[in-house]
């Protein structure tokens, strides 16, 4: 992989193999008959190169897992069980549990830490949660798309022992056996969440990077994933440690502001759709970008997420990009409690870091 640059120019997964082309031609034709077009994008100013879609027997796909680059497994049959569920599926079976439904006037649902708020004078997030049964969160549903008001909904709710007995039973049913082995190679820690993610069509969630290893098993619907590798940090401008939004680009991706973040302009993407059966790695530090594509009706998605492997006793030099980012947040977390003023952490960080490494 790339070391990080000032320039954010981005190296392809599989050392730039497994991908093709990324032409325009390229990805028409691997689009072909997959139930979507790039009509149903929104538009961004970024380069993007694919994401390889390959099987999950394939050596390419173990070579890319093991290096920790993105890749869509097409046949892992992962949540096969699941791919029967729906709305109404789910509505009959999901037991009578609390559900964490996120509301939002714009199509972004930036997400923001709950307990971090009070770090930060005026913060006022763009979304709210509540909880609410399923059978609301579907109430809600419709009327919305009835009255057509603008408003949207995304529900994120990690599964759960309120579950019913057939939900349980599909669980049960999922590819354990292939899933197990990934964890065991790589070396992974515990799996500790398993997110289900139903949202509106058009919904976004916007650019972040997550601290875990992620199996992103697509159920219903269309999703596309905009992947920055961890050497795109200087593009990207995430919040700080303390603040709410930690771990999330500032960037608008809709209206980029290039004199507050004119890195941006040199960023460049993986992207790819997934589509029902369709299973992404996202790896522990990438940045996604996940938008439901336009009129594309609702979108279901099981996530799997894994602690990452222990920090190796011998650390070799250089320094990988997401090391780099895992010592970054440490020091940052240490100043920010030290100096009692974390907003002036950011930038001597950062100079702090160019100079002991670069
Ligand atoms: O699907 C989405 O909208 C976001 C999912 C995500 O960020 C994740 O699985 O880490």
């Amino acid at each position: 992989m790339a070391e990080p640059s000032a320039s954010c120019s981005a190296a392809a997964p599989g050392g730039g193999g497994g991908g093709g082309g990324s032409s325009p031609s390229a990805q028409a034709a691997g689009r072909e008959g997959r139930g979507w077009s790039e009509a149903q994008f929104r538009p961004y100013t970024f380069e993007t190169r694919p994401i390889p879609r390959l099987r999950h027997g394939d050596p390419r796909a173990e070579e890319l897992i093991e290096n920790e680059e993105p890749v869509v497994l097409t046949d892992t049959n992962l949540v096969y069980t699941a791919l029967k569920w729906d709305v109404d599926y789910l509505q009959e079976n999901i037991g009578n549990g609390d559900f964490s439904v996120y509301r939002a006037t714009t199509h972004k649902f930036l997400y923001y830490d709950e307990k971090k708020i009070a770090n930060v004078k005026n913060f006022k997030p763009k979304s709210s949660r509540e909880e609410m049964k399923f059978s609301t969160f579907v109430e809600q549903l419709q009327d919305i798309q009835q009255q057509g008001s603008g408003e949207r909904l995304y529900l994120q709710q990690t599964l759960n022992d309120t579950v019913g007995r057939k939900i349980v039973v599909d669980f049960l049913g999922f590819n354990w056996n292939w899933i197990n082995r990934q964890q065991a190679k790589r070396g992974w820690g515990q799996l500790t969440s398993n997110l289900l993610l139903i949202g509106m069509e058009g919904n976004v969630t916007p650019a972040h990077y997550d601290e875990q290893q992620n199996f992103f098993a697509q159920i219903k619907g269309y999703k596309r994933c905009i992947l920055f590798s961890p050497d795109q940090f200087e593009c990207l401008y995430p919040y700080p440690v303390h603040h709410p939004c930690d771990r999330q680009s500032q960037v608008d991706f809709d209206n980029p502001d290039y004199e507050r973040f004119p890195n941006f302009q040199n960023v460049v993407g993986y992207e790819t759709v997934v589509g029902p059966g369709d299973v992404l790695y996202i790896p522990m530090y990438w940045w996604h970008h996940i938008e439901s594509l336009l009129n594309g009706g609702i979108t279901i998605t099981v996530n799997f997420w894994y602690k990452g492997a222990p920090t190796p006793k011998r650390i070799e030099y250089p320094l990988k990009a997401h090391q780099k980012v895992a010592i970054m947040r440490n020091i940052e977390k240490m100043l920010g409690e030290a100096l009692g003023n974390p907003q002036e952490v950011g930038p001597l960080l950062n100079m702090m870091i160019k100079g002991r490494y670069d």
